[in-house]
């Protein structure tokens, strides 16, 4: 079994945030902190809210999701990434030296589980019970997707390209946890296989030794201790791909398709949808009489965000909250708003996103079975005494 003791540690760093004037909240709160395993085979964990109170996610508290329980601590040594595939004109192998010495790119991106917030769902779907954590934004350095796949060339029918991780189901009848992304994704410019988050190397549970970066589209895509990157001239199918991560065709505004994938009636998940989450004051936490700063975070799936908006009377009228500094078009933009309450008492303020192509968050939960995309605005309960 996984502990994880470090974010024991880490949750002592959260609570130290007390005495720098933001209010932690309730003592349930607090406890909450400690760590927020979801499961333990495979591993599973949740980010308590307080570290998203900056942009950047610490390695030690970032989430973790795995669908195989089998997850090997990979020697170094002897990894490899194997690039090839019948949509290439060769094949090649990269050790983690020599990846660093491809040109190296930095950015900082948000990793957010598909089923982020599916716990709130109402009425319930099955699956991972996730709250408001199965999400992160790091600063991630590695080398680009497509530099890699240029020293093998991909033929022009390649339409795919498919990964594998060196994790594995404990028998063979748990499918292998294999993903592909359209070929136009893989090589964009952001797209990387990366070594490094936060200036450190990986964590084991977050992929060491290197892990797919896919900027915009949701975590599911983003392959950790990647072995295998194969380009293929026919749609990848699989559990993981004809059935798991998919969503209703048509029912969420996005806009990056993933065509090869799309049936009659659904459609691979693919770009984050915009979204916001107010951090403080935490909800139930109490309050002093007079202005509160509020604060949160927002983010999307790389057009940037434009606006974030604050209502405190249910909706009726909006106040724009100030952005805080931009990390990038795929990183959560950090937001504040001094909130004046009128009188003491419970208040619950809301806050809406809108980002740069003019999508917003919805009112009404878009409701569909595996329970991903929950982007309903978000409010917090606090009282003012
Ligand atoms: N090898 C491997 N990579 C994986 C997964 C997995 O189960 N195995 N899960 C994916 C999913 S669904 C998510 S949301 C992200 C989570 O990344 P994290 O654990 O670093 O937070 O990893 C992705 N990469
Ligand atoms: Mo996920």
């Amino acid at each position: 079994m996984f502990t994880r003791r470090h974010l024991i540690k880490a949750a002592g760093a959260g609570l130290a945030l007390t005495g720098s004037g933001l209010e932690l909240g309730s003592a349930r709160a607090a406890g909450a902190a400690i760590d927020l395993p979801v499961s333990y085979r495979p591993p599973n964990y949740e980010t308590p809210i307080e570290y998203f109170r900056t942009a950047i996610t610490p390695n030690d508290a970032f989430f973790v999701r795995y669908h195989l329980s089998n997850i090997p601590e990979v020697d170094v040594k002897t990894w490899k990434i194997v690039v090839g595939g019948e949509g290439a004109n060769g094949q090649a192998e990269f050790t983690l030296d020599d990846l660093k010495r491809l040109p190296a790119a930095e950015l900082v991106a948000v990793n957010l589980c598909s089923g982020n917030r599916r716990g709130l769902f109402q009425p319930h779907v099955p699956g991972v019970q996730w709250s408001n954590g199965a999400m992160g934004c790091a600063r991630w350095k590695g080398a680009r997707l497509k530099d890699l796949l240029d020293k093998v060339g991909l033929k022009k029918e390649a339409i795919e390209i498919v990964f594998d991780g060196a994790d594995s189901g404990v028998t063979d009848k748990t499918p292998d946890f294999i993903k592909s992304i359209p070929t136009w994704k893989a090589i964009e410019d952001t797209t990387l296989v990366a070594y490094e988050m936060n200036g450190a190397p990986l964590p084991h549970l977050n992929g060491f030794p290197a892990r797919l970066i896919v900027p915009g589209w949701t975590g599911v895509y983003w392959m950790k201790h990647v072995t295998s990157i194969s380009a293929v001239t026919r749609p990848e199918s699989g559990f993981w791909m004809n059935t798991a991560y998919r969503i209703p065709l048509g029912r969420f505004p996005v806009v990056a398709r993933f065509t090869s994938q799309e049936t009659a009636v659904n459609t691979p998940i693919t770009e984050i949808v915009v979204n916001s989450l107010i951090t403080n004051p935490a909800d139930g936490a109490n309050v002093k009489m007079g202005p509160v700063a509020m604060g949160g975070i927002a983010w999307d799936g790389g057009y940037g965000i434009n606006t974030v908006e604050v209502s405190s009377d249910g909706g009726k009228t909006w106040l724009a909250a100030t952005l805080g500094e931009d990390l990038g078009r795929f990183a959560f933009r950090t937001f504040s708003y001094n909130f004046a309450p009128k009188a003491p008492g419970k208040q619950t303020v809301m806050a809406r996103a809108t980002n740069k192509i003019g999508q917003s968050q919805t009112t009404e939960l878009i409701h569909n079975p595996a329970g991903y995309h929950h982007n309903v605005v978000h409010s917090v309960t606090f009282n003012v005494a």
